[in-house]
């Protein structure tokens, strides 16, 4: 009876943790743009998903232990606690605190009062960063001088090329802007700095507009007129904004950012002189994390902007030749910007801007960064500019910002992926065909890659992004499914462990299977990048448990991870003679196991190439 109870609880737990690491598996690749290289954030998120099963675990031993400690003592009296012995008396006042679990105050605000807390707490979950603290904090605060030591030596031409600054926001907080505002002012030699244009997206918090224009106003009483401003009557999303930034903006050069960030000194003049020698190249500055809570500055090196197929972007090794040059404050070239963006204006103009197809968020740097390379231009990261940026803890401009991400991630590949854009639709796991998201008017777009005679994107992958992997003999994706048991699906089971099971289909990444023209299938997802590894399924040879294995493990290892697999038939390993398939166990639930082929049949969601 006791035993039972405690398998009911651990079934019931598992079962939770699995969901959690469903969700937790969503939301980090939700966050990839935060991570300051792709590998170093894939292993930090990984080290987080272990610590939250650890925990887990942790809680689940507990839970058993509580079970069978209390089932032993049955109706036994609990020992007595020990009685609470009197504490010192401290000089200062604790104060309760009121939001234990809050990301806010995990390294800040111990001192605060409860009043005070409760303030913080609302403005943190109404921004998304600590405006409470950046209220109290001077607009002209320093920064430290993060760069390589070489730039502060570097010399720049005085005659360099004005700029106008373009700040995009919404729902930003009052004192962000003022001080983004300050420090551009201050930190850009006033003969350069043409004008800031701050870009107004249709905010809805009041501040914005009376509190924002007495500023403006006392800054124009030293320097008439060098605040711009475009407000927009409804939202039009982030590239829109970034586009009628653009179109106000009369300096040679238009600098696109957020309206989260303080720029570093000397922050214009690498950029300016790299644009004057090359009107073609589009350039980023390298962004330091401004942390949402403590607001301090932890510093980034120089690395490319990339992106996965399903466009979230994320940051990446520059090409070989760069690391060759062992100099880091010399630019890197990089397939991609991750949305700030620095270039001649005429030249912006001349490639397009940005896509105003877009809405909302997500995938328009992605179409920058095609277009300049593929269209007779270059992107370049320059390590000698910095700019301070807050990694917001929630963005605003959508719950869950996959949904508008995936759509303008269709729109990119249509116009600019030719035959790689079933790489888009795959990792997205939607359908070759008919995947009903209405992606609007693509034609002027095509029009304008005929126009610009822009280079195929196979050209792209081959000389700018070789990094990313081709996908070239991917034949089917999806979830895949038994026929004695449509409720369920293949799944790649507890994180860590590496078996495989069968559970109730809820099509998230943890479910979605690749079959790869060499027979090896994958579960619970694959990369987009030729340095990343993928988990193959592996018949071990001996006893009836899957293995899921890393793939280059498995083939050094010599394991069975070939399969024979035709849409509706048998998923099986010839020279073994077994079969992935389905079997009732003791409990009377269905196990995924490998065993003597008893005919049964696999379907997999979607074909790219008959199977
Ligand atoms: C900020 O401005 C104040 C008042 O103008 C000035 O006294 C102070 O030195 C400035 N601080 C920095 C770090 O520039
Ligand atoms: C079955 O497994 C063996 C050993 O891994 C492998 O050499 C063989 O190619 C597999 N068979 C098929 C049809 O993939
Ligand atoms: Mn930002």
């Amino acid at each position: 009876m006791r035993s039972r109870g405690v398998i009911k609880a651990l079934g019931y737990i598992g079962a939770a943790a699995l969901g959690l690491f469903a969700v937790s598996s969503v939301l980090l690749s939700r966050h990839q743009e935060s991570h300051p290289d792709s590998s170093r954030g894939q292993r930090a998120a990984d080290e987080t998903i272990l610590k939250k099963l650890e925990g887990i675990e942790q809680r689940v031993r507990e839970i058993v232990k509580t079970l069978e400690q209390s089932q032993q003592r049955g109706a036994e009296q609990r020992p007595k606690e020990p009685e609470p012995q009197p504490q010192p008396q401290p000089k200062k006042v604790l104060h309760k605190k009121l939001f234990p679990n809050s990301f806010l105050f995990s390294k800040w605000g111990g001192d605060l009062s409860e009043e005070e807390q409760k303030e913080a707490q609302q403005l943190f979950e109404q921004f998304g960063y600590n405006v409470f603290l950046s209220d109290r904090l001077p607009l002209n605060r320093s920064l430290p001088d993060t760069r390589d030591p070489k730039c502060a030596t570097k010399v720049y031409p005085k005659d360099l090329p004005t700029i106008s600054v373009v700040l995009i926001y919404l729902d930003e907080a009052l004192s962000i802007i003022k001080r983004a505002i300050r420090s551009v002012i201050g930190r850009t030699p006033a003969h350069l700095l043409k004008e800031i244009v701050l870009v107004d997206d249709h905010s809805t918090n009041e501040d914005l507009s009376g509190k924002l224009d007495e500023y403006i106003f006392s800054i124009h009483q030293e320097k008439p007129d060098l605040i711009k401003r475009v407000r927009h009557q409804e939202r039009l999303g982030l590239a829109h904004a970034r586009i009628s930034g653009w179109e106000a903006a009369v300096g040679d050069v238009v600098a696109i950012f957020d309206a989260h960030i303080e720029v570093h000194n000397q922050w214009a003049e690498p950029l300016l002189a790299r644009i004057k020698a090359d009107r073609t190249v589009v350039v980023s500055p390298v962004f330091d994390r401004v942390n949402y809570d403590t607001l301090d500055v932890t510093a980034y090196g120089a690395a490319a902007h990339a992106f996965d197929w399903q466009l979230w972007c994320m940051y990446e090794s520059f090409r070989p030749e760069w690391y060759k040059l062992n100099d880091k404050s010399e630019p890197g070239k990089s397939p991609s910007v991750m949305g700030i963006l620095v270039a001649d204006r005429l030249f912006l103009g001349e490639i397009g801007v940005l896509d105003k197809g877009m809405q909302v968020y997500g995938g328009e740097n992605v179409e920058l960064g095609i277009r300049v390379w593929t269209c007779g231009g270059s992107i370049e990261v320059v390590p000698c500019s910095k700019i301070a940026h807050i990694e917001r803890s929630h963005k605003p401009y959508a719950r869950d910002l996959s949904v508008p991400l995936k759509r303008n991630a269709l729109r990119v590949a249509e116009v600019w992926m030719d035959e790689f854009k079933t790489n888009v639709l795959v990792s997205w796991n939607l359908p070759l065909e008919n995947h009903g998201i209405d992606i609007g008017d693509v034609t002027e777009r095509k029009k304008l890659r005929e126009k610009l005679k822009c280079k195929p994107f196979k050209w792209y992958m081959d000389n700018v992004y070789p990094q990313l992997d081709t996908w070239e003999d991917l034949v089917a994706y999806g979830v895949m499914q038994n026929d004695l048991s449509d409720k369920f699906c293949i799944d790649q089971g507890p994180v860590p462990g590496s078996v495989p099971i069968l559970y109730q289909c809820h099509f998230y990444g943890p479910q979605i299977c690749y079959y790869r023209q060499s027979g090896e299938i994958y579960i619970g997802g694959i990369k987009s990048h030729k340095y990343n590894n993928n988990r193959c399924l592996v018949d071990p040879g001996e006893g009836h448990v899957p293995g899921l294995h890393d793939c280059k493990l498995a083939k050094e290892k010599g394991f069975h991870m070939h399969w024979n697999f035709k849409q509706g038939q048998a998923v099986r390993n010839r020279s073994t003679k077994r079969c992935l398939e389905i079997a009732q166990g003791r409990d009377s639930y269905y196990q995924l196991v490998i065993q003597t082929c008893s005919g049964q049949h696999w379907r997999i969601q979607h074909l790219i190439k008959d199977l």
